[in-house]
């Protein structure tokens, strides 16, 4: 059964979506007794407020709070809306980090294992046509070698739970995106996708519309005045569009796309007519080459943690154009929807990346990736099977709520996962043939590769069209001995030469971390100085092989992270701070950048 998310929630005359966004009620459940005390029954005994979107962690004060790790519960009311009779009523979450049940006047209408995708609940026969409706949700963040991402539980001598993350990012929990009341007729537009050809100064919009029900569907495409430039019929076809405007990197035209069935359900998007190619090396979008320029990300900001915020992802977007990016990854997991529409309107590329992170057995992972000594084993275990199933999950989740955003060229299926063994070739095999027989445009396929992964031992590069490298010569391998550095990293290029001629390339992370307020001639690690000299040393070797069709820097900005030694208040690899001010590189990047 494929794993419809329920459309991005919009309001026309035949469905509406009401956000129940707000303060919910909240309350940690350390010693897991919610369930059998029924609390999604009755409602939670003693909570207190919560921000919704938000991550728990970033709004206390206290340490226990903070790191709290275990079973959390939330709690709303919500009220049909008045029209609501033969209806079918839904509550859609953005996301729920990690893994969530969503109770409706004490009935379990949804679970969900994965923090970082859709969960739908259909609530029709158990919401009342009176209200309220008691909405509880349980929450449990704890991390395992099953779960995306992956970690472990530690206790302390207190007996309090602690995550012990196998990557670097805080791993807040809690409900970080929107909450939807989705109202629709029985029979409903359940998905839609489309795919694109172009016929000289032609396009064919090839489209498909998946309906629960059989009156007619109808679809109509309209420019950006409002005027329909093709209509058709049926729940597959072919709309041709005469001198189409093309979506382009950095100059996107959108249209808005209407599926209508009968008189019961009507779904409108904006979509960009665009193609995706890889050839001679490089990619071309729209039959135009390019070269990618920008940055992994994070979802985290002060006060918000992974809550999204219109505000924050307006800031970013405006300094994304600034420093002259056109692409980033959503490292180290899909990101709310809302990213991927304004990067559809702003002409930005994304490397839509699942959250298959930490697949490698390190509590310090960045430093066994970034040194190379990473081989743990992990691919081999009872825990295997399990993982692989919510892999190939999250993936078709991924693809199926991202398909049709002309932003998304590129769907990565893994990062630093330890890639030397056999046994991670036949792990990863399938996940890659899922992804590849479900999207319909045949974007291309990639990994995020570390250190270890090198040219002549990473078994799973063979199964990736173009391939992403993290590199850190200069910071965790030479660090403040650039030239050690540059060296070593010339020398592993000239592997790569021979051992995978003919598929592009790009870095995916290169950084160091970097304090605002900390500069030194000459310049030394952690230095404003340094990461600028880093950087000239990373573009050198790019611009030395035209295999080297991208350059995305580690990080967009800094970012909270676990505690620890080699973190500062997170890690501070930002090209901008947390606050989203320039460090100094930005500067530099931006002037590379600009007629890059
Ligand atoms: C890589 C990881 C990334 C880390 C980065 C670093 O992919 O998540 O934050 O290194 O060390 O290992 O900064």
């Amino acid at each position: 059964m494929i794993p419809y998310s329920l459309l991005y929630p919009i309001t026309n005359t035949r469905r509406s979506a009401v956000r129940l966004d707000g303060l919910w009620r909240f309350q940690f459940d350390p010693e897991s007794r919610g369930m059998g005390e029924k609390w999604q029954e009755h409602g939670l005994p003693d909570s207190i407020s919560m921000a919704v979107p938000g991550s728990f962690s970033e709004v206390f004060t206290e340490t226990e709070k903070r790191d709290y790790c275990g079973d959390f519960w939330y709690e709303t009311e919500f009220y049909l809306p008045s029209d609501h009779a033969g209806k079918k009523q839904y509550i859609r979450f953005g996301s729920v980090t990690n893994r969530c049940r969503v109770y409706c006047n004490g009935v379990l209408v949804a679970e969900h294992e994965g923090g970082f995708l859709p969960v739908v609940a259909d609530v029709t026969d158990v919401a009342a046509a009176d209200g309220p409706n008691r909405l509880v949700v349980w929450v449990n963040n704890e991390l395992n070698e099953t779960s995306m991402p992956c970690g472990a539980v530690k206790t302390t001598r207190t007996g309090r739970k602690i995550n012990a993350p196998y990557f670097d990012f805080f791993n807040f929990g809690g409900i970080h995106r929107s909450v939807w009341l989705v109202q629709t007729n029985p029979e409903a537009i359940q998905d839609y996708t489309v795919d694109y050809e172009l016929d000289g100064e032609d396009a064919l919009v090839h489209y498909q519309v998946v309906t629960n029900g059989e009156s007619p569907v109808a679809v109509a495409l309209r420019d950006t005045k409002g005027q329909i430039v093709a209509q058709a019929e049926g729940k597959e076809g072919t709309l041709k569009v005469e001198k189409a405007h093309l979506w382009k990197v950095r100059n996107a035209y959108l249209y808005t796309f209407t599926a209508t069935v009968g008189t019961v359900d009507e779904y409108s998007a904006k979509i960009g007519i665009r193609t995706v190619e890889i050839k001679d090396n490089q990619f071309w979008i729209s039959g135009e080459k390019v070269y990618l320029k920008g940055f992994g990300k994070h979802e985290d900001c002060d006060m918000l943690g992974k809550g999204f915020n219109y505000a924050v992802a307006k800031r970013d977007y405006e300094c994304l154009k600034w420093i002259h990016a056109n692409c980033f990854r959503t490292s180290h997991y899909p990101y709310a929807e809302e990213w991927y529409q304004m990067a559809d309107e702003e002409g930005f590329l994304i490397i839509d990346e699942v959250p298959a992170v930490g697949l490698m057995r390190s509590f310090t992972n960045y430093l066994a990736a970034g040194t190379g000594s990473s081989y743990t084993g992990f691919f081999r275990g009872d825990h295997v099977e399990k993982l692989q199933k919510h892999h190939l999950q999250a993936v078709e989740e991924m693809i199926i709520r991202d398909k049709n955003h002309p932003s998304v060229f590129a769907w990565s299926i893994f990062n630093e996962a330890e890639t030397t063994s056999p046994f991670a070739h036949d792990y990863f095999a399938p996940v890659f043939a899922r992804a590849r027989e479900l999207d319909i445009q045949h974007r291309p396929l990639t990994g995020a590769l570390e250190k270890s992964s090198g040219p002549d031992c990473c078994q799973v590069y063979p199964l990736m069209d173009f391939v992403c490298l993290n590199r850190y010569y200069g910071w965790y391998i030479h660090g403040g001995v650039m030239e050690d550095a540059e060296a070593e990293f010339l020398e592993e290029m000239d592997q790569w030469a021979i051992h995978y001629p003919g598929h592009p390339f790009i870095f995916t992370e290169y950084g160091t971390d970097t304090l605002p307020e900390m500069h030194r001639l000459p310049a030394s690690m952690w230095s404003q100085e340094y990461q600028d000299e880093y950087m000239e040393m990373y573009a050198k070797v790019f611009d030395r092989y035209p295999w080297v069709v991208g350059e995305l820097a580690w990080n967009f900005a800094d970012f909270q992270t676990g505690q620890g030694i080699m973190r500062v208040g997170g890690n501070r690899k930002g090209v901008f701070t947390r606050e989203r001010q320039p460090k100094q590189t930005a500067h530099l990047l931006r002037r590379r950048w600009e007629t890059k």
